[in-house]
């Protein structure tokens, strides 16, 4: 028997289960699946335990031979990519148990040339980022951790738009499972009544005038237990599961948002936000509240009135109405 190597054991292991899954709890014998996989018995068992150790239900009868029961609940590309309904968005896709921050990586692979529509997932962070260096919590298996390479033929400054046009796909995906309580804090917020499920991350390599890539990275809380979230953190967040009292499948859910993803990202390059403009001002938290935003140093006081096409959050001041294109908001309470 030849050896195989890690590669060629996921290769197969992937190969398998596509296979056998079309069939669910149907068993398919060994002799079939040793022709179909070109392989021995013995190179066939070690294909099986590879495949296991992705957490897969697989039943293996030695008379009968191998069924595939259920999928498991993790994001590895092979559930990711079974059933996908985009075109070109996540189908460069890498998913990895643990990292630092699926950002740097989008970064680095990008530096290789990766692709547009690229997409990277982890199951856990060690070092997730939120902006201005806070801190993303990132546990293990429960929530959705992701990158997004796009490489746009826009100018930078309509850079931050592509965050909104992100928001816009996330609440829309999240609506088929909370209809009318998702809500969009601009600019990068997802709040179920008051409280972050979700939040975006989009950073900018440009040089002049030209975008070299933006890499949108959403943290999403899905399965984490209502006393699942730290004390700092605990009483401003929430995940999908304590709001809908269920666990729910991550993979579907991500690949509802990638393709949702896709027909926002298309229609902004070419309609901007003009056509998710009613939309936005459905799900907005802020449209006729009193706020004030800080960018930088600078801090600007007015009632929230509109999202331009550009993303930007018209604020009605003393001075008039001005268009705000980043910053962090703070309600003004009364
Ligand atoms: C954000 O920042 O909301 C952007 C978060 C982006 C995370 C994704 S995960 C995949 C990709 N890779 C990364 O490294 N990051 C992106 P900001 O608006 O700055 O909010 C950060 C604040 O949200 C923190 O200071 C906490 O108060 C709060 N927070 C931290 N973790 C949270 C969580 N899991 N759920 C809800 N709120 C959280």
């Amino acid at each position: 028997m030849t050896v195989m190597n890690r590669t060629e054991l996921e290769k197969l292991a992937d190969h398998l289960i596509v296979y056998i899954r079309k069939k669910p709890e149907e068993y398919f014998d060994w002799k079939r699946l040793e022709a179909k996989l070109n392989l021995d018995r013995e190179q066939l068992d070690a294909v099986l335990e590879f495949a296991a150790s992705w957490d897969y239900k697989i039943r293996v009868r030695k008379k009968l031979g191998v069924a595939f029961i259920a999928p498991p609940d993790s994001l590895t590309a092979t559930e990711i990519s079974h059933k996908l309904a985009t075109r070109w968005l996540g189908r460069n896709l890498f998913c990895y148990q643990a990292v630092k921050s699926t950002n740097d990586i989008a970064a680095e692979m990008s530096e290789q040339g990766a692709v547009e529509g690229t997409v990277i997932t982890a199951e856990q962070q060690t070092r997730g980022r939120g902006r201005l260096g806070r801190h993303w919590h990132s546990p293990t298996g429960t929530g959705i951790y992701l990158s997004v390479l796009f490489r746009p033929n826009l100018r930078p400054d309509n850079a931050p738009g592509i965050s909104i046009a992100t928001a816009v796909a996330l609440a829309d995906t999240l609506e088929e499972y909370l209809p009318n309580d998702v809500r969009i804090k601009w600019p990068n917020d997802i709040l179920i009544r008051g409280r972050k499920m979700a939040g975006i991350l989009t950073e900018l390599s440009a040089e002049g005038s030209r975008i070299n890539h933006v890499i949108v990275g959403i943290g999403i809380n899905i399965n984490q237990r209502a006393g699942g979230f730290p004390d700092e953190i605990k009483t401003i967040a929430t995940s999908l599961r304590r709001e809908v009292k269920r666990k729910v499948n991550r993979v579907e859910l991500l690949q509802k948002f990638l393709k949702n993803l896709e027909k926002q990202y298309e229609r902004y390059l070419i309609h901007r936000l003009e056509k998710s403009r009613a939309k936005l001002r459905r799900y907005s938290s802020l449209l006729g509240r009193e706020i004030t935003i800080r960018a930088g140093k600078s801090l600007t006081t007015g009632i929230a009135r509109d999202i331009d096409a550009d993303g930007c959050l018209i604020l009605e001041t003393a001075e008039g109405e001005v268009p705000i294109i980043a910053g962090e908001v703070t309600i003004v309470k009364k």
